[in-house]
C-alpha cells in the first residue's frame, strides 16, 4: 500500500521540480535602479540606456526618479528592499549619506551596484562594485586642452567655473583635475566659480550673474557638463559676446547639444563622459546573481572631441 502512495506521490509532482529548468523557463533577474533624475542630455541616455539594456537582456528592470533629491533615492532603495528585488543599482547624486540605507540592503543580503557616480565610505563592502567614469581625469583632460590652446599667450587668463550639483563625485573631482593641470602656470585664475547643478537653466542663470560682475574680464568658461555650457552661451551671446571666440568654453559629457555647438563655432571642446552604462551593468548584475567575481572598479573609456573634429565625429555619435 505504501510503495502505491509513493508512486502516486511521484506521478503527481511536477517535471520542473525534479529538474534543473532551462534558462527560458527560469524567473527573470529583477533589478531595482535609483536613478538621479532628469536633469540633463546625458542622463536621458543614461536612463535609455539602462531601460534599453535590462530589457534586451531580460531583466525585470524596476526604474525611479529622483528629481536630484537624495531622500527620493533613499526612499527608492528601501522599496527595492521591501520588494526582496534581486539587484539593487543606483548613480548616487552625491558622495554622502548613504552608509544607513546601504547597511539595510547589505542587511537584507541584496547586492548593490554603483553606476556614473561613486560614495565616499569608510566601508566599501556596502557595494559589490562602481561602474563609471574617472571625473578627475576628466577634469585632467579639460585643463590640457586649456593649457596646450592658450600656449605662448600672455597672461592673464581668468577663468569661470560652472561647478556640477554641489557635493556630487562629477562636481567635486571635474574641480580636483582641472585645478591640478592648471595650478602650475601662474597666468590662469578662476575668477569665479559657482555651481549651475547641470542643468542649461541655471548655467545661464549663473553666467549671466558671472558676466554683469566681470563682463570683458571673463577669456574661459569651464563648465562641468554640456547642458550648463548651452545655457551659458545663451547668456553670453545676450551679453552681446561671441561664444568660443571672445570667451572660449570647454565642457564636458559630449551630448548631441554639445556638437551641435562646436560646429556652430560657439563652444571650443567637450570631454567625453559616456552615459552609455547600460550594457555593462546588466552584465555585472547577471554575474553577481551567478556568482561569479565582479571587480571592485569598472572604468569607461572615453575621448576628447576639440570643435575641428565635431562635424566629422558627429555621424558616429549614439547619444
Ligand atoms: C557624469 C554624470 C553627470 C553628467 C551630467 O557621470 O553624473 O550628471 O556629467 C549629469 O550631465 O547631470
Amino acid at each position: 500500500m505504501k510503495r502505491r502512495t509513493v508512486l502516486v506521490a511521484m506521478a503527481a509532482a511536477p517535471l520542473s521540480a525534479m529538474l534543473p529548468l532551462p534558462a527560458f523557463a527560469q524567473k527573470p533577474i529583477v533589478l531595482g535602479f535609483a536613478q538621479v533624475g532628469a536633469e540633463s542630455e546625458w542622463r536621458t541616455a543614461n536612463t535609455e540606456s539602462i531601460k534599453s539594456s535590462a530589457k534586451e537582456a531580460g531583466i525585470d528592470l524596476k526604474f525611479s526618479d529622483a528629481q536630484q533629491k537624495q531622500e527620493n533615492q533613499i526612499k527608492a532603495i528601501r522599496s527595492y528592499i521591501a520588494q526582496k528585488v534581486d539587484v539593487i543599482a543606483f548613480s548616487p547624486v552625491v558622495e554622502t549619506g548613504w552608509d544607513t540605507v546601504l547597511v539595510e540592503a547589505k542587511n537584507a543580503k541584496i547586492p548593490v551596484v554603483l553606476t556614473d557616480r561613486a560614495i565616499s565610505s569608510k566601508d566599501d563592502t556596502l557595494y559589490v562594485t562602481f561602474i563609471g567614469s574617472d571625473f578627475t581625469e576628466e577634469g585632467r583632460k579639460a585643463g590640457r586642452w586649456l593649457l596646450e590652446k592658450e600656449k605662448g599667450k600672455p597672461g592673464p587668463i581668468n577663468i569661470v567655473e560652472l561647478q556640477g550639483t554641489v557635493g556630487s563625485a562629477p562636481a567635486i573631482d571635474r574641480k580636483k583635475g582641472f585645478e591640478e593641470i592648471i595650478k602650475g602656470d601662474p597666468r590662469f585664475k578662476i575668477i569665479r566659480s559657482q555651481t549651475g547643478d547641470f542643468t542649461r537653466a541655471k548655467g545661464k542663470e549663473v553666467m549671466e550673474a558671472f558676466l554683469k560682475a566681470e563682463g570683458k574680464n571673463i577669456n574661459v568658461l569651464y563648465a562641468h557638463n554640456d547642458d550648463m555650457a548651452i545655457g551659458a552661451i545663451q547668456a553670453i551671446e545676450e551679453a552681446g559676446m561671441k561664444p568660443g571666440q571672445d570667451i572660449v568654453i570647454i565642457s564636458v559629457d559630449g551630448v548631441k547639444g554639445a556638437f551641435e555647438a562646436m560646429m556652430a563655432g560657439k563652444l571650443n571642446v567637450s570631454v567625453e563622459c559616456s552615459p552609455l552604462l547600460g550594457p555593462q551593468l546588466m552584465s555585472v548584475v547577471k554575474d553577481i546573481k551567478a556568482g561569479k567575481p565582479v571587480p571592485k572598479r569598472i572604468v569607461t573609456q572615453e575621448s576628447i572631441f576639440p570643435m575641428e573634429v565635431a562635424a566629422k565625429e558627429f555621424p558616429n555619435r549614439k547619444y
